[in-house]
């Protein structure tokens, strides 16, 4: 109810506003119209009127719909990002029947290896949701997920698998889904075959070629769009002969949110598609909102560590690093097979990419996970694995001042 109420309190001040400006403005221009009729007053406000529309139309040209942003023209394949009017309408009469999520983050801890070296044929249903959760506390947002979580679930098959993958829109689901995995192959990654409206599942099969950690996305138009409401999650395909084992497996992404208000503004926020275009992110999150995965990243002192990290986008390259930790293995792109990368502070990983990266802890204390372009840590690009057990002076010997102000550097 509070995001409703305060998305009409904006709408009710900004018509207030509006309302005062156009009613004195009219009278001012009454008034003088009164005192200064004449040819050239009338000559004047025409030119005045022509000069605006002129102004209006060279940078925008006639809109075609009533959408927000106003007037933008983009050249994708497909449908824009915009906003039409009838959708702001269709979503407010039906506001109730959005699910209401507490926590819109995937739980990072994904630990457990697949047991059985058999080829397998695997099931995978998914429910694509329109959900309401907070990205900060207190900024609601009209979350698009996969299965109410974002990232969507950790999806874990073998090479050779044979996946049987069925997509279904929920009901209350406002706009159509797909999937597109990027472990298939064949056209679309799947997303040619499970196009689904609200109500409606559809499924397909295909065989786990290639051993990797893969992004998979809502591929339905506006792609960039659906992604940015949070469409977006990780699929592994472990090798024949498995990876190595590990004793804490972590699943993180990377997401960029692009609300039209500045970020902290309280209530419920819209996805600003111009914002979108030109890569203004408002937020940057960790599974999906601002400590997305803190308070549930834990492991002991001489446990190895694997975190399989994703970057959904939309647009920007992250540079994942853990503070205080360096990756004594990295899967580069997440490539399986390849050749690996030793000793690593920081690593590369493209919008729609992942990477895997090893390590072992030696030290207790609190490790912070971040994007080291480092402004992203206030736009919520950060998170914390804690890690608990005995001193180790041999490698790390100092007296940790509780009080000294740090970004975790
Ligand atoms: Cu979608």
């Amino acid at each position: 109810m509070f995001e409703l109420f305060s998305f009409i309190q904006y709408l009710l001040l900004q018509g207030v506003g509006l309302a005062i400006a156009i009613g004195v403005g009219g009278l001012f221009i009454f008034t003088v119209l009164r005192k200064l009729h004449s040819p050239a007053m009338t000559w004047a406000l025409f030119l005045f009127f022509f000069g605006t529309c002129l102004f209006l139309y060279v940078p925008m040209g006639v809109p075609q719909t009533i959408s927000f942003p106003f007037g933008l023209k983009t050249y994708g394949p497909s449908d824009g990002p915009w906003l039409p009017l009838k959708n702001v309408f269709s979503f407010f009469s039906h506001f109730k029947q959005f699910e209401r999520v507490a926590d819109i983050a995937a739980l990072p801890d994904v630990t457990g290896a697949i047991a059985t070296t058999e080829e397998r044929e695997v099931e995978i249903r998914i429910t694509a949701k329109e959900v309401l959760s907070e990205i900060a506390p207190g900024v609601t947002m009209n979350y698009w997920t996969f299965d109410g979580t974002v990232p969507g679930p950790f999806l874990r098959v073998r090479e050779g698998d044979m996946v049987h993958l069925t997509l279904t829109n929920d009901q209350t689901s406002l706009h159509h889904h797909s999937i597109d995995l990027h472990a298939v192959t064949g056209p679309g990654g799947g997303a040619v075959a499970t196009n689904v409206a609200p109500g409606e599942s559809k499924d397909f099969r295909f065989r786990a070629l290639n051993p990797g950690l893969y992004v998979y996305h809502c591929a339905h138009p506006n792609v960039a769009n659906h992604m940015a409401h949070g469409m977006y999650g990780m699929i592994l395909v472990e090798p024949k002969e498995g990876l190595p084992k590990v004793d804490k497996e972590f699943y993180v992404m990377q997401g960029e949110i692009y609300t039209s208000e500045k970020m902290g503004a309280k209530g419920l926020q819209v996805i600003d598609a111009g914002k979108m275009l030109s890569g203004d992110a408002e937020y940057i999150t960790f599974n999906g909102r601002v400590g997305g995965v803190n308070d549930k990243m834990t492991a002991k002192v001489g446990d190895t560590v694997r975190i399989y990290f994703g970057n959904g986008g939309v647009n920007h390259i992250s540079s994942f690093h853990v503070i205080g930790e360096i990756f004594d293995t990295v899967y580069p792109e997440a490539s399986v097979g390849g050749t690996l990368f030793k000793n690593v502070q920081t690593t590369a990983v493209p919008a729609g990419g992942a990477a895997m990266v090893e390590f072992k802890l030696d030290v207790p204390g609190k490790y912070i996970l971040v994007d080291h372009a480092l402004a992203r840590l206030d736009r919520g690009a950060w998170g914390v694995l804690e890690v608990t057990g005995e001193e180790n002076k041999d490698i790390f010997d100092a007296k940790i001042d509780p009080n000294a102000p740090s970004d975790g550097h």
